[in-house]
């Protein structure tokens, strides 16, 4: 066996090795929560921190004679960072569950650890259609880009809006959202004209916005990542381009939730399709929004929160239904196939995909007690990810 083999199959015996330890009965099960905490992302782990806690403190800290124990790791954004801590916590901490991932390339560095030591991975956040082939021991609590997009793209040419430019994050869930968003426009009779990329990290939308004002579309649709969207917002006002008869669609990244109070009311009247809208009127929902912000005072919960709490849900249940006993094969399949209310409507964790299936809204930012938010005007019900199976 050659050197490298050999400690690859060391690494994969110690992973097998510490993953049942893990299902070891009466001592701690422990979830390794991984998120951005610092960098661009960091909003993302701030509520998905939150939520997962609210969801503990809701339902106890003892599942099934369990006691859980919430490892939080900052990966700071870098996946490699993200792929060293998944294999400490799994080796060292000996984790049940592998939780959290702020960012498409997050989730993708850990499913090979997810796959060797057979710990089911909870994405919480990332959105790229494709992650959940990444690993089987993957399963999404959150959304994918082309499920929200399409959404958007059926809603746009019914409402006056013929040609189009895109605007997308130069990665994953940007090109799904690029993509997924021309195929269905255009065959709804509509004509994409240009489709723009900008990079991930640290982003200037000037000189794209410069160059649509001058394509004059009817729209523009953009996806940028949950934290990006209120520098889109602010260019897109000080350019003029609403006053030039451009008006703004995307999917609800944009207008997320934590960033769009502090939008201007320059955001008034912008559409978006999306999953969860703070604004969701349910009885549920009403209480996880005022329970959230009781425990997180000057925060709301934006659709990153209910990725982590309703993923909280899927490893309690699961955690539930194997009676405490569960090794990671075990507990991914009492997550697979749950079914369950989540502050934004009924969700199902499809068993032969590991993805979420789930209503998408059509939104519309509107003042309400002084406050801006995503309202809901339309429904599309049980939407599933139509990036699979194509
Ligand atoms: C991703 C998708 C990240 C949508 C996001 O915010 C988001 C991703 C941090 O898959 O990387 O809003």
């Amino acid at each position: 066996m050659d050197k490298r083999l050999f400690l690859h199959s060391v690494a994969g015996a110690a992973l097998v090795l510490a993953a049942s330890q893990a299902a070891a009965q009466n001592t701690p099960f422990k979830i390794g929560l991984i998120l951005p905490m610092t960098g661009q992302s960091a909003s993302t782990g701030r509520q998905i921190e939150a939520a997962a806690r609210l969801y503990m403190a809701q339902n106890g800290d003892t599942v099934a004679g369990r006691k859980i124990e919430l490892v939080v790791k900052d990966d700071t954004g870098l996946p490699d960072v993200t792929k060293r801590i998944a294999q400490e916590l799994v080796v060292n901490e000996k984790v049940g569950v592998l939780a959290g991932f702020g960012l498409t390339p997050l989730a993708l560095a850990t499913a090979p650890i997810a796959t060797q030591s057979r710990t089911p991975e909870v994405v919480m956040a990332a959105a790229t259609s494709s992650i959940t082939e990444a690993s089987p021991f993957i399963i999404r609590s959150s959304f994918t880009l082309p499920q929200v997009t399409v959404s958007m793209a059926d809603w746009a040419p019914k409402n006056g809006i013929k040609k189009v430019v895109t605007l997308v994050s130069d990665y994953g869930p940007g090109i799904d959202a690029e993509k997924f968003f021309k195929e269905r426009f255009t065959f709804n009779g509509g004509q994409v004209v240009d489709a723009l990329r900008v990079p991930l990290r640290n982003p200037d939308f000037a000189p794209f916005l410069q160059k649509v004002r001058d394509e004059k579309p009817d729209a523009l649709f953009v996806f940028v990542p949950s934290g990006a969207g209120a520098a889109v917002m602010k260019q897109f006002l000080e350019r003029g381009m609403d006053k030039a008869g451009i008006r703004l669609i995307g999917t609800g990244d944009v207008t997320d939730d934590d960033q769009l109070n502090d939008m201007g009311d320059g955001a008034l009247g912008v559409v978006t399709a999306h999953h969860y809208s703070t604004d969701h009127d349910s009885a549920l929902n009403k209480q996880f929004v005022a329970a959230f912000k009781k425990a997180n005072p000057g925060m709301r919960p934006n659709f990153m929160a209910v990725g982590g709490y309703d993923g909280m849900r899927v490893i309690y249940q699961a955690l539930k239904a194997t009676n405490g006993k569960g090794d990671g094969p075990a507990l991914l399949a009492a997550m697979k196939g749950q079914i369950f209310e989540s502050p934004r409507g009924q969700v199902f964790i499809d068993a032969q995909t590991r993805d979420i299936v789930q209503n998408v809204y059509l939104r519309k930012v509107e003042k309400k007690n002084g406050e801006l938010y995503n309202v809901e005007f339309d429904v599309l019900k049980d939407v599933k990810d139509p990036g699979k199976n194509r």
